[in-house]
């Protein structure tokens, strides 16, 4: 089978074997999660072209850019009801995190800050449907696009930022917090609220304006905990975008983002995925999750998985 591929349009020269005639197939292709049903027309042994289009938001322009740049931004494209998931779920999990602070008698639990900063890690088993956007179509997508067919939930957070106060993040690298040679994974970093520079967005830097492209040290900043890889000037270009955009960056792209001076939250849902778990180099073990999502370009976890 010939195979040819543009945006989101794939056409296929297919062989038919015989001896039968035949007038409607239904077709599964491996890696789409829709798109896959048309009607052909052939006589036997046959050979035609099939074209069929897919609803993939990912064009081969930006995976250009992923290449060449180390990110891409899709604007607007997680659909409304998992928009919705992604806002109650961080409700939910701010309350239990509140829950905690109140049974440990504290307002500071590792790095998140009560009523000012909330980091809200590995916990998306605890928020109801909060999986459906996790491994849903558009992580698939995306996944394939950057990890390639086969993908491992790797870590996932909120980053709620409240009004006025979110401190804002240094320039780093996501492979800069694992302090060991893996091979470099994709962050999705969502828009769960319209991010503006007052409400404290995210930056990226492309791979060309800063010349690096490879992981270098982090120096942690004793104030925030942070760690930080760029001192440069550069400023970065900010995602200004809409609710339920989403940024792509390869976990080897430098980022930062800006403090809330608005007086509402702000918050960002991260999820990252590697194509392979990974694992620490002296024992072995488990780094964060290596829960399974792709393999073979198929989802094999969630509620509609292909197979
Ligand atoms: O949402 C933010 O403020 C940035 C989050 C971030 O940089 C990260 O999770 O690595």
């Amino acid at each position: 089978m010939l195979k040819t591929e543009t945006d989101a349009k794939t056409t296929v020269l297919v062989y038919h074997p015989g001896p039968f005639s035949c007038l409607r197939w239904r077709v599964w292709i491996p890696g789409l999660d829709s798109g896959s049903v048309f009607v052909i027309r052939a006589a036997p042994c046959e050979r035609f072209f099939m074209t069929f289009t897919t609803d993939s938001v990912i064009t081969a322009e930006h995976r250009k850019q992923y290449q060449e740049e180390g990110y891409f931004i899709l604007e607007s494209v997680i659909p409304p009801e998992h928009l919705q998931i992604l806002r109650e779920s961080c409700d939910r999990l701010i309350d239990v995190m509140h829950g905690e602070m109140d049974r440990l008698k504290t307002d500071h639990l590792h790095i998140s800050h009560r009523g000012s900063r909330y980091h809200i890690a590995k916990q998306y088993q605890q928020a109801p449907r909060l999986s459906e956007y996790v491994f849903s179509p558009l992580m698939a997508d995306v996944c394939r696009a950057t990890v390639g067919p086969d993908a491992w939930l790797f870590y996932e957070q909120y980053v709620a930022k409240c009004a006025e106060k979110g401190l804002p993040f240094s320039w780093h690298q996501d492979s800069g917090y694992l302090g060991f040679a893996h091979r470099p994974y994709v962050t999705i970093w969502a828009a769960v609220d319209e991010m503006t520079l007052e409400n404290g967005t995210a930056y990226v830097l492309p791979w060309s304006t800063v010349g690096i492209r490879t992981l270098v040290e982090h120096v942690r900043n004793p104030e925030t905990g942070d760690k930080v890889g760029y001192f440069g000037s550069e400023p970065g270009v900010p995602a200004v975008v809409p609710a339920g955009s989403l940024v792509v960056f390869s976990s080897l792209t430098f980022h930062r983002s800006g403090p809330n001076t608005t007086d509402r939250m702000r918050r960002a849902y991260v999820t990252q995925y590697s194509a392979e778990p990974i694992r620490r180099p002296d024992s072995g073990e488990l780094m964060h999750l290596a829960d399974p999502f792709l393999q073979d370009g198929n989802r094999i976890i969630g509620p509609e998985a292909a197979t």
